[in-house]
C-alpha cells in the first residue's frame, strides 16, 4: 500500500522542480521574518532572489544545534507564538534543551509525513499500535500517535515505563504494531520471557523503531525474539521530529519525504558536498515548516544518498542506514570509533546478549576502551575458562574490525543498566 502516490511517486524531475519552488519560497519566508537568517544571508551578500537552481542551496549559511540554543527558547520562531499550537523539546546532553514549535500547519504536515511512513513499513487500519516512546517533550510518541491515527490504526499510548504492564497491555490489548525505540523492544522481549510470555505468542507483527542507531545485527536479533518485521525510521526533533524519514517493508534504506525536506550529504571537515553515493554528514533544509524553517541543518548524523528505484514503486531517494553520529564517534589512541561497529561484532557472537557499554578511560596519556558486554544465563553459568576463552575471543574480533585492543568485560545477566528511551552505549571518562 501507498499512503500518498501522487507525492511519493513523482519522476525525479517533478520531485526537484516542488523542491525548487519549495526551497525559494522557504528563503524569502526567512530572510522576511527571521532576524538570524536576514543577517546570515546579508553577511554573504546574498538575497533570496540568487536561489536559482537547486545546487544554490550551497549558497546558503548552515544552521547548527548551537543556533537553536543561542536564541532559546523561541528566536528563531517565523511565526508569532500565536500561532504556534505545539510545542516539543529535545534534550541536550547538557544545559537548556532544544527548542521547536509547529503551527496547525505543521501539525498536519507531521501527521501526513508519518501516515506515509508507517503506511510504507505495512501499516493499515486494521492494526493495533502500542506506542512505548515516552509521551512529553519528545517527539517520538506524539509523532507517530497521530500519524498512526491518520491511517486509522488503534493506537495504544502506553509511553514508556512499567515493562510488566507494558506486556500485559499488549498481550490483552491484541497489540500488532509496536512502536519504540529499538533497545527498547529487546528489554520488553526479555521481560516478557521472565514473566513466562513468549513474545512471539502475541499477536505482533511488525515493529516501527528508531530515535536511536541499530545495527542490522541487532534487527534481526529482535525480529527473531519477537518473530516480527522490524523497520527503521529516522527523524530528528529540529526538522519536525520522526517522519523525515522510513523503511518500506523491503528494508531497503528509508524513503526520504522529499517534498518537505532537501537532504545533502557534506563532508563534516570541509563543509564541501559528497559525491554522489558516499556517506557524510546530513544536512536537512525544511521546505515547508511554518513555525521554525530551518535552513541547511547540520544533523551530525553520517547515512549516505540512494537514488536506485526501490521495487515498492516509490520513487523518492533513500537514506542508507545511519552509520552514527559525528559526534558520538570516539577517537581512541587516535582511531575512529563508532559504538555501532562494536555493535555488529558484539552481536555476531553466540553467548553475549545485545547489551553493552563503551567505556572510554585515560591512564597516563593514554586512552583505553573497555567493552563491558553482558553473558547469557546458560554461559554464565558455565565455566570460568569458558568465559575466559569468550573474552578473549571477543577481544580478537574487535581488534580485526577497530584496528584497536579493547578489554572485554563479561558482565551478569540483567546488569547492565536497560533505559526506556534511547539506550546510553558510551560512558566516557576522560578529562576534557
Ligand atoms: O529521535 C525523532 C524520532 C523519534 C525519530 C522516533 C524516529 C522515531 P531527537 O530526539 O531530536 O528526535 O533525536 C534525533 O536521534 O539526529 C539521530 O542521531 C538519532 N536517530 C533518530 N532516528 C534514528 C534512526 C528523534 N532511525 C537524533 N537511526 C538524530 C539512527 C536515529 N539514529
Amino acid at each position: 500500500m501507498i499512503w500518498d502516490k501522487e507525492n511519493e511517486c513523482r519522476p525525479r524531475a517533478e520531485i526537484e522542480k516542488i523542491q525548487l519552488e519549495r526551497l525559494k519560497e522557504t528563503v524569502e519566508r526567512v530572510y522576511a521574518r527571521v532576524p538570524f537568517y536576514r543577517q546570515a544571508l546579508d553577511a554573504r551578500g546574498l538575497r533570496p532572489g540568487d536561489i536559482r537552481c537547486l545546487e544554490d542551496v550551497r549558497l546558503l549559511p548552515f544552521t547548527t544545534k548551537d543556533d537553536l540554543r543561542n536564541h532559546y527558547p523561541y528566536g528563531l520562531f517565523a511565526v508569532p507564538l500565536k500561532e504556534v499550537v505545539r510545542i516539543h523539546a529535545s534534550s541536550g546532553t547538557t544545559g537548556k534543551p532544544t527548542v521547536v514549535g509547529y503551527t496547525r500547519r505543521d501539525l498536519d504536515t507531521w501527521a501526513e509525513v508519518v501516515a506515509r511512513m508507517v503506511t510504507e513499513a505495512g501499516v493499515t487500519a486494521g492494526d493495533v499500535a502500542h506506542i512505548s516512546f515516552g509521551y512529553g517533550l519528545f517527539t517520538g510518541a506524539f509523532g507517530l500517535h497521530y500519524g498512526l491515527e491518520r491511517v486509522g490504526a488503534t493506537v495504544v499510548p502506553a509511553s514508556a515505563g512499567n515493562s510488566r504492564r507494558q506486556i500485559m497491555l499488549m498481550r490483552d490489548f491484541g497489540a500488532t504494531v509496536l512502536v519504540g525505540t529499538p533497545s527498547y523492544a529487546l528489554h520488553l522481549a526479555e521481560v516478557a520471557e521472565a514473566e513466562g510470555v513468549d513474545p512471539r505468542s502475541l499477536n505482533l507483527r511488525l515493529g516501527l523503531f528508531g530515535a536511536e542507531a541499530c545495527s542490522e545485527e541487532m534487527r534481526r536479533e529482535i525480529e527473531r525474539r519477537w518473530g516480527i518485521l522490524a523497520t527503521d525510521n529516522y527523524g530528528l526533533s529540529e526538522v519536525i521530529g520522526p517522519g523525515v524519514a522510513g523503511e518500506c517493508e523491503l528494508k531497503n534504506g528509508q524513503h526520504i519525504a522529499e517534498d518537505h525536506f532537501l537532504v545533502e550529504v557534506i563532508d563534516p571537515r570541509t563543509g564541501e558536498p559528497c559525491p554522489p553515493g558516499e556517506p557524510g554528514e546530513l544536512v536537512i533544509t525544511t521546505l515547508t515548516k511554518e513555525a521554525l524553517p530551518l535552513l541547511r541543518y547540520r544533523t551530525r548524523d553520517i547515512s549516505a544518498l540512494m537514488f536506485e528505484p526501490c521495487p515498492c514503486g516509490r520513487t523518492t531517494a533513500r537514506l542508507r542506514k545511519i552509520a552514527g553520529r559525528t559526534d558520538d564517534m570516539l577517537i581512541i589512541r587516535g582511531v575512529n570509533v563508532f559504538p555501532s561497529q562494536v555493535e555488529s561484532v558484539l552481536m555476531e557472537i553466540e553467548g553475549v546478549a545485545p547489551h553493552y557499554q563503551l567505556i572510554v578511560s585515560r591512564k597516563g596519556y593514554m586512552d583505553e576502551l573497555e567493552v563491558k558486554v553482558e553473558v547469557t544465563e546458560r554461559f554464565f553459568n558455565g565455566r570460568f575458562r569458558q568465559l575466559e576463552e569468550l573474552a578473549e575471543m571477543i577481544e580478537d574480533r574487535l581488534e580485526t574490525v577497530l584496528q584497536l585492543k579493547a578489554k572485554v568485560t563479561l558482565a551478569e545477566p540483567f546488569s547492565i543498566e536497560r533505559s526506556e528511551g534511547k539506550a546510553k552505549r558510551v560512558i566516557d571518562l576522560r578529562p576534557k
